[in-house]
């Protein structure tokens, strides 16, 4: 294939990124006939992202905003023949000291052997080729393995960074040998759902933003993201405003190593928020919890549906409108505070008691499938954020699409009560979620100081990324009190080139797609 003209990148990527995303595929093209001797069959693409609002509510199943961005992934791809016998996949990286050379093969059943108590970059496209050889059987009766693959990796996505690299390496990954297996037309909808349960393949709890945000968005819009009834996914252009929305993503540099710190970050606060649907059921005598799309098979989401319906006889679904359900959230905040009072957490025996279910049980339940180590779980704290994140990201929503602002100070004012909101969120992560560190709150408290109108953590939290709603004529200003105050001083051998990666003004830039040259 032939590298994709500049109109054509310019649809995937903002207008200033061109040139350089150009030179990258020209280098991505080069590099694969120097390693493979021969010219790829197509390219596969999934974007990382940033999310704007909602944070640790998605595998609660309530609503969230995240955007996608510049930095991506690509996959340059050349098939083999099919053949009889197991086939062949080979997988270099364009940086390979430090993503070293992998071949494997996948077994005439189609089994692939993950190893996921490794933290291993090839995993995440095994995961994807999983997903999508399951997807692929579903589709066709008599489909059983994929074909073999010679592949390339180039990904900009900064990995343990807090935009989801994983999500879209695994995005890319299934988009790849659904195309390499003669899949004509890949339905977004079924990608991401492929893309979330692989993902979980390799040992993460995960909700689903992340996969839909790398695969749906379209350029210039934020994406909000639903989960119930099903996963859905609608386009926000961002409003035309004089003093336009720019979102800054700056870099905490503390790891954010999930694989390590689950059983007592990710992992926990997902059994927590999962518990807390139990606990609050049995408390409201709600008689069907129902199972749900959920990591752990119920939510906090499902406990609040089935408690209108049962309590007060109200059914959610799309008519019920916006105020109707904030109001509903705003009841159960209050709920939790009256009937969730232990600030120091519940212990397992005090749950099991609460719930009637043995504690043998509700480990086998809710604490096998991914380990996690406590103590005690706070239940209060965990629900009280996801019910008013919940909240925020309603309100955000109106405001974005409230008509847009006439006059300056409208602008302004705006812009302010999204900075807010940001705000908001960042001190219910650092305080009732706990997933901020003092770092993250150190970038957002300097931001805030040189005209951030809202900063807060995004991502998963414990290190990696921060996003900052900041007036374009600030951003200067914020960047060079990061740089004196956070990066310069925390470290000092810092190189320029790391420097600029550690702070991006991020445009909303546009989701998974396939280059054949054609
Ligand atoms: P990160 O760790 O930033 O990729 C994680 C989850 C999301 C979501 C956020 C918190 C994975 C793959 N992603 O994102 O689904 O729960 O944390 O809002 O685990
Ligand atoms: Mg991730």
């Amino acid at each position: 294939m032939e590298v994709p003209t500049k109109s054509a990148l310019a649809d995937i990527y903002p207008e200033d990124a061109v040139e350089s995303q150009s030179k990258r595929w020209r280098t991505l093209l080069k590099t694969f006939q120097d390693t493979y001797g021969k010219a790829p069959d197509f390219v596969s693409r999934s974007p990382g992202r940033v999310n704007i609002i909602g944070e640790h509510i998605d595998y609660s199943l309530y609503e969230v905003i995240p955007m996608a961005v510049t930095a991506d992934v690509l996959l340059a791809v050349s098939i083999h023949e099919k053949s009889s016998g197991p086939s062949t996949v080979r997988l270099t990286n364009v940086h390979p000291q430090k993503f070293e050379s992998r071949e494997f093969t996948i077994a005439d059943t189609g089994d692939v052997h993950i190893d996921s108590s490794t933290l291993e970059w090839t995993n995440y496209f095994k995961s994807g080729l999983v997903g999508a050889t399951g997807l692929l059987r579903k589709k066709h009766s008599n489909f059983k393995a994929s074909v073999g693959m010679d592949i390339l990796a180039d990904g900009t996505v900064p990995s343990g960074g807090g935009l989801s690299s994983s999500a879209a390496f695994v995005c890319a990954s299934a988009l790849a040998v659904m195309k390499a297996n003669g899949a004509e037309k890949v339905d977004k909808k079924e990608l991401t759902e492929v893309a979330i349960v692989s993902e979980r393949a390799v040992g993460v709890n995960s909700g689903g933003m992340d996969q839909s945000a790398s695969v749906f968005p379209l350029q210039g819009s934020a994406l909000y993201v639903s989960f119930v009834p099903q996963l859905s996914a609608k386009n926000i252009p961002f409003p035309e405003l004089k003093s336009p929305l720019t979102f800054v993503i700056a870099q905490s540099f503390v790891a954010a190593d999930k694989h390590v710190t689950a059983p007592v970050c990710y992992n926990l606060r997902v059994v927590e928020v999962t518990l807390a649907a139990l606990v609050l059921s049995k408390i409201f005598g709600i008689k069907n919890l129902p199972s749900d799309a959920g990591p752990l098979g119920i939510s906090l989401r499902g406990f609040h549906d089935t408690y209108m319906q049962e309590k007060h006889g109200i059914a959610n679904n799309h008519s019920t409108s916006k105020a109707e359900f904030q109001q509903q959230l705003q009841d159960l905040v209050e709920k939790v505070d009256q009937y969730l009072p232990q600030e120091e957490g519940y212990t397992r025996q005090q749950i099991s008691e609460i719930a009637g279910i043995p504690v043998e049980e509700l480990e086998a339940k809710y604490m096998k499938k991914f380990p996690i180590r406590a103590e005690k779980f706070k239940l209060r704290q965990r629900a009280l954020h996801v019910f008013g994140e919940a909240i925020r990201v309603l309100r955000f929503m109106d405001l974005l699409s409230a008509p847009p602002p006439q006059t300056d100070r409208e602008n302004t004012e705006l812009l302010k009560a999204l900075g807010e909101l940001l705000n908001d969120t960042q001190d219910s992560c650092r305080d009732i979620y706990e997933n901020s560190c003092p770092e993250l709150d150190e970038l957002c408290e300097l931001a805030r100081s040189a005209g951030s109108y809202g900063s807060r953590l995004t991502g998963a939290g414990w290190g990696g990324c921060s996003v900052h709603l900041v007036p374009e004529d600030k951003v200067e200003m914020v960047r060079q009190k990061w740089i004196h105050e956070y990066y310069r001083k925390k470290f000092p051998d810092m190189t320029d080139e790391k420097l600029r990666e550690a702070i991006v003004v991020s445009k909303p830039g546009s989701g998974s797609c396939l280059f054949d040259g054609i």
